[in-house]
């Protein structure tokens, strides 16, 4: 089936008329835009736009071209391109679209696909292994998704998934689906019982991230394009509603991130181009607010300050910045937000509606991928940094940088978990990026430092249920996930995987245990 596509697609290619030497739209037009779409916005192959190539470089983009792609249907095309046509084809997909395309309710509904319904699934899991202590790994390499049994570390299932899934996997609360996003905008639910997908939807063009809602009932996605957020049924992913994200004189913006904040029952959502933090609640019920604009979509009007109105009404924080990032404290009372010049964050308390305070944080902090824990009397915030080779330590009582630590060199993520004491962390930014540091939380001193595979990338760690273990990623298309004993430090075992770029526990992010991302 997949092989008649593909030649398919490439009898239209050879039919379609000749184009002037690198005349990229033209030549677009004849090789790619039967698999991509014409618009650019992905059909059989995914979107080939700036939002979804994501740090895909040109270099990278003309290998592809050329070569093709690996167990998927790319073909090669230096066979049918000359050298200057593929350069100018991998300019022309890193051009950003003229305008910001239209994808509205209609458009997510027509995609949504119940693949196996929630009615006909089993209502235990067919496995023995702990449904607790599973992972989802996500595997970049070859866009797949292995479920690892976290006990035996054996995978339970394999199954390829959209294409460059991104961001973290987020669980419904019982810890029995799991959702998965794609920058290309596909939200995959996954039954973690049964090992089956249960539904599909493209919920935008190009996404951020989702989040799922305390209580379980709603999915939301944080759209890059176009300017929204939209709503789904987390039962089986049925579209409910399109929030779109302007600031109602004409401005819109994309989303930096959205996460649910439990206590609070909202969804926190950063803009990336309107200096505001919008709480959208997940409740029914009326609640007083003491700072912010009150805004009903329902309604379609600003209400009065002072009560946030059931279901979906949404909260407007007003900022000095826009926020690319950020991190919450363990109460979910304030949000630590990174600045768009990297220079520093903001504290903004979610309960008065306004910052309260500025953090000095150079280096491009990393917030999204923070960890907190308690230290005697105090909870303290940890975060790395994408510009600098250093840890930063913040008390989140006073907002004061209590320690920097300096490491090998700049990284993505950071992990604990509350059964250890001991918190790891990759220098993937760097020439360093084989290893990964251990730092002491009752110290803040580095500990030890691991080359699991000299000269090859070790990032993203993850902690089972118990926090025995630590799980590595060796990033690298023949990679690996690396168990490592997590008071010892030494390997366990190693199970060869395609580029495992992220793993989930389910126990420890249902539980938002205080080493996890949210
Ligand atoms: Fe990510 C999470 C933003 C590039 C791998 N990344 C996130 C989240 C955000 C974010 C906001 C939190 C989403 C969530 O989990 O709900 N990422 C960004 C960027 O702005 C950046 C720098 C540029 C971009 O291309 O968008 C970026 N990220 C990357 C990569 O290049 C990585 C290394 C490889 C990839 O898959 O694209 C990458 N990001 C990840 C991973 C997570 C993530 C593995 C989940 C971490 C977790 O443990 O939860």
């Amino acid at each position: 089936m997949r092989r008649d596509i593909a030649a398919a697609v490439l009898a239209l290619a050879l039919a379609a008329p000749p184009v002037l030497a690198a005349d990229p739209a033209a030549l677009y037009t004849r090789h790619c835009a039967a698999c991509h779409g014409g618009d650019r916005l992905g059909a059989l192959g995914p979107a080939l736009i700036p939002e979804a190539l994501g740090r895909m470089k040109r270099d990278a983009a003309v290998g592809v071209i050329a070569a093709g792609r690996a167990a998927t249907q790319m073909p090669a095309f230096a066979d049918q391109l000359s050298t200057e046509e593929i350069a100018a084809l991998a300019d022309f997909i890193q051009q950003p679209l003229p305008a910001v395309p239209s994808w509205e309710l209609d458009d997510v509904r027509a995609t949504h696909d119940i693949v196996n319904p929630p009615a006909t699934l089993p209502d235990r899991p067919v496995f023995d292994a702990d449904p607790m202590n599973l992972f989802t790994v996500v595997e970049a390499g070859d866009h797949h998704v292995t479920i690892l049994d976290g006990d035996r570390f054996v995978p339970l299932a394999r199954f390829q998934s959209r294409f460059a899934l991104h961001g973290g996997a987020k669980y419904s609360p019982d810890g029995r689906f799991v959702y998965l996003a794609s920058r290309d905008g596909w939200v995959t639910q996954y039954d973690m019982w049964s090992l089956r997908i249960v539904a599909e939807v493209r919920a935008g063009l190009n996404t951020r991230n989702i989040a799922v809602s305390e209580d379980g009932r709603f999915v939301m996605a944080g759209n890059m394009l176009p300017h929204n957020l939209v709503v789904l049924d987390a039962r089986d992913l049925t579209p409910l509603k399109v929030i779109p994200v302007a600031d109602g004189k004409g401005r819109t913006s994309r989303v930096s991130a959205v996460y649910t904040a439990p206590p609070r029952k909202s969804f926190i959502v950063a803009l990336k181009d309107i200096p505001e933090i919008w709480e959208i609640s997940t409740s029914e019920t009326s609640r007083p607010v003491f700072g912010g604009f009150v805004h009903s979509h329902e309604a379609g009007m600003v209400e009065a300050v002072g009560v946030q109105q059931g279901l979906f009404a949404t909260r407007r924080i007003a900022l000095a910045d826009t926020l690319d990032d950020f991190f919450f404290d363990p109460s979910y009372t304030n949000l630590l937000g990174a600045s768009r010049d990297g220079a520093g964050a903001q504290v903004v308390n979610l309960n008065v509606g306004r910052p309260i305070a500025a953090v000095p944080l150079p280096g491009m902090p990393h917030l999204g991928s923070g960890i907190a824990w308690r230290s005697e009397d105090r909870t303290l915030i940890a975060t790395p940094h994408l510009k600098e080779s250093a840890i930063s330590i913040i008390d989140a009582a006073t907002w004061k940088t209590v320690k920097r630590i300096d490491t090998l060199g700049p990284g993505f993520f950071m992990r604990s978990h509350e059964n250890t004491p001991y918190a790891w962390t990759d220098a993937s930014l760097s020439p360093r990026r084989d290893t990964i540091q251990i730092i002491d939380k009752r110290t803040q001193e580095i500990v030890r430092t691991l080359t699991p595979a000299p000269g090859r990338t070790a990032s993203h760690v993850e902690f089972t249920r118990d926090g025995r273990h630590a799980l590595v990623s060796l990033w690298e298309d023949d990679g690996a996930l690396i168990v490592f004993d997590a008071a010892t430090f030494e390997e366990v075992t190693r199970l060869p995987m395609r580029k495992p770029s992220g793993k989930y526990n389910v126990w420890n992010k249902i539980r938002f245990s205080e080493g996890t991302s949210h």
